[in-house]
Parts: C-alpha cells; structure tokens; sequence
C-alpha cells in the first residue's frame, strides 16, 4: 500500500514500472579506467585500460542494471590520434552489446592548449581545435552517435591577463563552423564549469554563457549541464526548469559533489536535488524527455570503478522512481491554490516513500538481478578482470606524474 492512501499501492507500482521501462543513463569511458586528483593517482588492478575492456564494463553494468545500454567515447582517451578505427569500434560493440554512446572531444590536455582551444588568441591554434571538433563530429557521423558532448576548459588564471570579450568572439566562431558541420541527428553539447583547471576566468562559466553560445549556433546545439559544475547552493532544479521551458536542455552529465567538482557517486552527498531534478525532466512530455540525454560523468580515485559505476546506475533508477511517484496532477492543483504545507507534503512524501521493494521487482520481471550491487560481487567480475589486467596496472602506489 503507497503511503498516498488506500489502492494506490498499484497506481505506485505501474508509475515505478513505467518510468523504469523509459530510463536510459549512458556511462562514460573513462568511469572505467584510473584517475586520480593533482596530488595523486591510486592505480586500480582492475581498471580498464583498452577501449575494449571500457566496452566489456559498460556491458557488465548494463547487463546487471539494464538501463545502460551506450557508453560515452572520449576522444584522444579512446581514440588515439583522435581517429576512430570505426569496423574495430563497431565489431565491440556487437561483442559486448552496448553502442558507442556520446563522442567528448579533448581540448583541454594537448601542450599547445595552454592559453586555450577555442577561444586561444592564436587563431592556428584555434584552427587545430576546430579541426579536432570537426573530427569528433565525424567520429559521431560514422558511428551513428546523436551527440558530441563538448566541455571547453579555455579560460584565465589572472585578471587582466586576458580579454574575455575577444575570447567570446573567438569561441562563437569556432563553435558556428563546428554546428554547420553537424550531420541529420547530430547534436552538439555545450558543457559548462564555473572554474577548474582556470581559476580567474572560465569561458563558457555558466547555464547563460552556455545557452547563448548554443543558440548562435544554431538548433542542433544545446546546453549540457553537469551536475557538479556549479557553485555551493545553486538551485539547478531552477536551471533545468529554465532550459526544459527554452527548449535549450541537451542532457546531463551526473555525478555528485560535497564542494566543487568532486565526480562523487550520483546521489551520494545530496540524493534530494536529484529527485527535484529528476521531477522538472518527468514534469515535461515524454516526447520532451526523449531528447534529454542522461550521461554519467564521474572518476573515483578510491572505490573500485565497477562498483561505483553500478551504484551510481542502480541510484539513478531508484532515485527516478521515487520522482516517478509524484502525483503531478494534485500537486499542481496544490500549487494553484498556494496550499504550501500539502504541496510541500505531496512533493516530498514520493522522496520519502522506499522505492527498492517496487524496484526490485521490476528488475527481476525484466529478468535483471533485484540487488545489481550484489550480483557484481557473486558474479566475480572484478575479480576476474583484477586476475586479467592486473599486470598492466601499477601497484596502488600514488604518483605525482
Ligand atoms: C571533467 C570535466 C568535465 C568533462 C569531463 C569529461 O570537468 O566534466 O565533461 O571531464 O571530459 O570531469
Ligand atoms: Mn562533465
Ligand atoms: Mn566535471
């Protein structure tokens, strides 16, 4: 029995069940291999290294989770060169049984991007990342990707060091011929971070700069927003809400955070506001919601990759469930009349209500583990690929390379 009231118990269960049915979250590569932060990187026996081993973990938790069918392609990462052996890519993918999902271009590592990419004064240097934009762009054409998914790290370290107008000038031109080389289906994603690796002026720094440069690219750009990359205490339910009703939301790029951009596990610091974002996206059409891309974007430098990519799925699903039980139509009427208590109560009684017996069931109808966590750890899979790739990957040492 929902705690709504009587009979709602199988109302409940067809809401979880429907959203379940409908909840796809891409995860991306390099969840799979091994990070670290500036002071440090802790190798993991277990972490991928190949671009078919990241296909053979997207494919292991989207088996035990079955809402993960694309994995993420990091340009550069996975594709040396920034070329794609596009018959090699796609015989993996019939391998393994996950899609190449959305292509991340990387602007941000190669020495010649120290003053920026895009919006770099040079305009050679702007050229070479454009020809690299124009290569992900292929990369995606070939394998049948919608998105190529683009953050820009370009900014400035120092006041004064740097004009911001000519930079934007330099970013919106890039960006327009990078848009007229989108192919039928294509997107391109425009990603935004207040700050980090730059730390006075970051250029696309916010929703607004995002969203501007996307709509003087044109209608096949839209804005990415990454869940850690905003400052202590935005409202990005807010932000969301405000791009669902502009037409401008591209997708996601989930994580957590406790204080910057922390790639955290989904859900693990602040699991509410992913609920109150969760319901701005089922507050619109489904039709709407089709073409809001769900991706993952976290690194753990000490849980093991596997565990926190399947964790980080299976809270999504249940963290989407519990949205899925809001009743919309009494809230609203709630809302209407400015009865604050019982919409308050309406909202958030669906967060407090146990989602995981509802969920689990749904799992095994789907013939899916009820606990994926659990099943990972009898499956054997890390161990097996620890045994397997072990040699490859250093001991745990910490590294300041
Ligand atoms: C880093 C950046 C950004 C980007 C991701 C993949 O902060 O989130 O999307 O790397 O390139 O997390
Ligand atoms: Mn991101
Ligand atoms: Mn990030």
């Amino acid at each position: 029995m929902g705690i709504n009231g009587a009979g709602t118990a199988e109302r409940d269960a067809q809401r979880v069940w429907d959203a379940l049915d409908g909840f796809r979250i891409e995860v991306p590569s390099w969840g799979f291999a091994n990070t670290g932060t500036r002071f440090g990187k802790f190798v993991q026996a277990g972490a991928a290294t190949t671009i078919e081993e990241k296909f053979s973990d997207a494919a292991q938790v989207n088996a035990l989770t079955g809402a993960s069918p694309t994995v993420a392609l990091h340009v550069l990462w996975d594709l040396p060169g920034g070329k794609a052996d596009v018959p090699a890519i796609q015989g993996l993918e019939k391998k393994y049984g996950v899609k190449s999902g959305s292509i991340n271009p990387n602007l941000f590592q190669d020495a010649e991007y120290k003053y920026g990419s895009i919006a770099n004064p040079s305009a050679e240097i702007r050229g070479n990342a454009l020809a690299h934009l124009l290569d992900s762009v292929e990369i995606g054409r070939a394998l049948g990707s919608k998105d190529v998914s683009l953050w820009i790290a370009d900014g400035s370290n120092y006041p004064g060091t740097q004009s911001i107008r000519k930079r934007i000038g330099w970013m919106e031109e890039v960006l327009g011929a990078m848009h007229a080389a989108l192919g039928d289906g294509q997107r391109m994603l425009v990603e935004y971070k207040p700050f980090e690796p730059a730390f006075y002026h970051t250029d696309i720094a916010d929703w607004g700069m995002a969203l501007e440069l996307a709509r003087r690219c044109g209608p096949k750009a839209k804005v990415l927003v990454d869940t850690g990359h905003h400052y202590q205490g935005t409202n990005i339910e807010q932000i969301v809400a405000w791009l669902l009703h502009v037409g401008q939301l591209g997708g996601f790029h989930f994580n957590d955070r406790k204080y910057a951009d922390d790639d955290l596990t989904l859900g693990s610091i602040d699991p509410y506001q992913v609920f109150r974002i969760f319901h701005e996206i089922l507050s619109v059409s489904a039709e709407e919601r089709s073409g809001v891309a769900f991706m993952i974007d976290q690194s753990h430098n000490l849980k093991g990759k596997m565990e926190a990519m399947v964790q980080t799925v299976a809270t999504a699903q249940e963290l989407y469930a519990k949205a899925a039980l809001v009743d919309r139509v009494r809230l609203a009427e709630l809302q209407q009349a400015c009865r604050l208590v019982e919409a308050e109560e309406c909202f958030r009684s669906a967060f407090w209500q146990d989602v995981r017996p509802l969920v689990q069931q749904w799992r095994v109808a789907r013939g899916l583990p009820a606990d994926p966590l659990k099943a990972l750890t009898e499956s054997g899979y890390v161990e097996k690929i620890s045994r397997e790739r072990g040699s490859k990957n250093a001991s745990s040492v910490s590294s300041y390379a």
